[in-house]
């Protein structure tokens, strides 16, 4: 292992895999300048949805070139998914063979699973990684001891330390604001890119106004990071740091258009509602969208929130049918709450996105049938975010499953990688007929100009049943038609889409071939 000189800050590389918009490691940057050491950022190839491209011997090399241009004393790698973990598992051992430095791991994929990460990296973080990181670094920098950091499971002499987890940053205004700079950032693709990817491609801007979510629905990692985070992980952040942050993506990010509140459940009170559309327009005013729960979800909010430039509303169905959304899901919401969301979202203006799972072995034929019996409920227009079940290790429905015998240790995620290449549902994807066909028919309903009844005869009929490839057409050609209309838009209000086309191109080719 390399020394560092006592007294000098420290050089730390970060690493981000397949994922520019990784939001977490742009508050450790400033964290960690503020401090006096010196952060080096690379972006390890990109992924969007169902696109990623396996990297190269070349990528490799280029990684490491970097790397050791900057001759770093940590590297630090954020593990947001299992999907990534056999790629971080090898760049994390390229960088101990040829550059020795500290290896850390943080991050989702990290936290599940700390035993599997501690046997690659040095160290690795459970729970939120800003305060562990900048402990590491001063530690390092002054030739201290790091094996009693909080948070962190450390590589001793005498084996693998496991530090106690602190309390959650309970004030979320006291983060510095992100950094979007150019300063020391590599993007490794095709070739070696310098400064921030962000700015070049993505035109729409995601940002958390809370951490946290009140469910622990069994297929989502909330279930496996709260026992690890403690209770009440969920915290709101004050309105000004949210806006202030904002304000300085629109000085720093000229291309982006549009933000979406990814918190997990955009929770508000009548105060912070507010508060929040009286300072939002004035000082950011683009359109913005949110992600809820059904039952959160309210009219009055709504209102307030579309005249502050609230655009798009996407909420969980996840499955038709309530028995299994409570038995099998553990996700306490009722069809009434998505029928009543779905309804006022509605009635407000406001476009719906609802998102559904498919590919689930404890789902029967009754089960999807109710899902098509919500959706002809719900008012159209309404678009869809399809997503297939992935068998995430650690959460309780792969534990579930295991123990049923419904899957094997092979279809874990960490070894399959499934959401590689099938995350949002596309036709190209293997899976039985029934499950084609319920896809397709549900597909259909959210579209206002295709008639109810003429979705439920075809919903009857056995040709559909047994050749549900002969809706795809409609189905594409309104997906076409749907991009259309929202690029012109984007188009007309001077923005260009192309970088979004360049991002995803992979993907909407898949959705309409
Ligand atoms: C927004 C989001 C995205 C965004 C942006 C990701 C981002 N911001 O980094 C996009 C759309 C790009 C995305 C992509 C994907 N995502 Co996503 N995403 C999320 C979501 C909803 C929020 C992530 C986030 O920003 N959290 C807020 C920040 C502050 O928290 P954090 O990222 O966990 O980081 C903290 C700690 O983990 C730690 N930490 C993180 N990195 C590091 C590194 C070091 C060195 C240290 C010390 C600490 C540390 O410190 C951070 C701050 O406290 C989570 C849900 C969740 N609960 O996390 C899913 C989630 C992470 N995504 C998930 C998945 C599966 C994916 C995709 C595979 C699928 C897809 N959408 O196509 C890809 C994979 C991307 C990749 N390369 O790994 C899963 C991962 C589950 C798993 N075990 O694999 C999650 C958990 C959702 C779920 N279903 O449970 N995602
Ligand atoms: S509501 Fe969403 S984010 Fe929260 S636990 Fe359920 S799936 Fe995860």
């Amino acid at each position: 292992m390399k020394q560092v000189s006592p007294d000098s800050g420290c050089r730390v590389t970060i690493v981000s895999i397949y994922n520019m918009e990784n939001t977490s490691i742009r508050y450790f940057i400033p964290i960690l300048r503020q401090a006096g050491h010196t952060v080096q950022v690379v972006y390890f190839q990109d992924y969007y949805v169902n696109d990623a491209v396996s990297h190269t011997r070349t990528q490799e090399d280029m990684f490491i070139d970097v790397i050791k241009g900057f001759n770093p004393d940590i590297v630090a790698f954020s593990v947001i998914s299992s999907t990534f973990f056999p790629v971080t598992r090898d760049l994390t051992e390229l960088v101990t063979e040829k550059i020795g430095a500290l290896t850390i791991w943080g991050g989702v994929h990290a936290m599940v699973n700390p035993d599997q990460g501690i046997e690659i990296a040095d160290c690795v973080c459970l729970g939120e990684g800003e305060y562990p990181l900048l402990d590491l670094a001063n530690a390092i920098a002054r030739g201290e001891s790091h094996d009693a950091i909080p948070n962190l499971w450390v590589k001793t002499p005498d084996g693998i330390r496991k530090n106690p987890v602190r309390p959650m940053i309970e004030n979320l205004a006291e983060l510095p604001l992100p950094d979007y700079s150019d300063d020391n950032k590599y993007y490794i693709k095709d070739k070696v890119y310098t400064g921030d990817p962000f700015k070049e491609f993505n035109w729409q801007y995601f940002v958390h106004a809370s951490r946290g979510c009140p469910l622990s629905c069994s297929y989502c990692m909330n279930s496996v990071l709260k026992p690890i985070f403690g209770s009440g992980r969920l915290r709101k952040r004050p309105v000004e740091s949210v806006v202030a942050e904002l304000e300085y993506v629109r000085e720093t990010l000229p291309l982006v258009g549009s933000i979406w509140f990814i918190d997990e459940a955009f929770l508000t009170n009548d105060d912070w509602i507010d508060e929040f559309v009286q300072l939002y327009p004035k000082r950011v005013g683009l359109p913005f969208g949110i992600s809820n729960i059904p039952g959160f979800i309210k009219a009055k909010h709504l209102t307030k929130l579309k005249k502050a430039g609230l655009f798009e509303v996407d909420m969980g169905i996840q499955s038709g049918s309530q028995k299994v959304r409570y038995e099998i899901f553990n996700r306490r919401v009722s069809t009434e709450d998505i029928l009543n969301a779905a309804q006022a979202v509605h009635e407000c203006g406001i476009d719906l996105k609802v998102d559904l799972i498919f590919d689930n072995p404890y789902e029967t034929e009754e089960d999807k049938q109710e899902l098509f019996e919500l959706l002809m409920k719900m008012q159209p227009p309404f678009e869809f975010c399809i997503f297939s079940l992935t068998w995430f290790p650690g959460v309780p429905l792969t534990q579930r499953a295991l123990a049923d015998g419904i899957i094997t240790e092979e279809q874990l995620e960490d070894r399959a990688g499934k959401a590689k290449e099938q995350w949002a549902i596309t036709m190209d994807f293997p899976r039985s007929r029934d499950e084609q066909f319920w896809i397709s028919i549900c597909m259909l309903t959210g579209k206002p100009w295709f008639p109810r009844p003429l979705i439920r005869w075809l919903s009857t009929k056995k040709i559909v049943r047994e050749k549900p490839g002969i809706l795809q057409p409609i189905i594409r050609v309104n997906t076409l038609i749907r991009w259309i209309l929202k690029g012109i838009p984007v188009l007309l209000k001077g923005q260009v889409p192309w970088t979004l086309v360049r991002k995803r191109w992979r993907f909407m080719l898949k959705a309409v071939k």
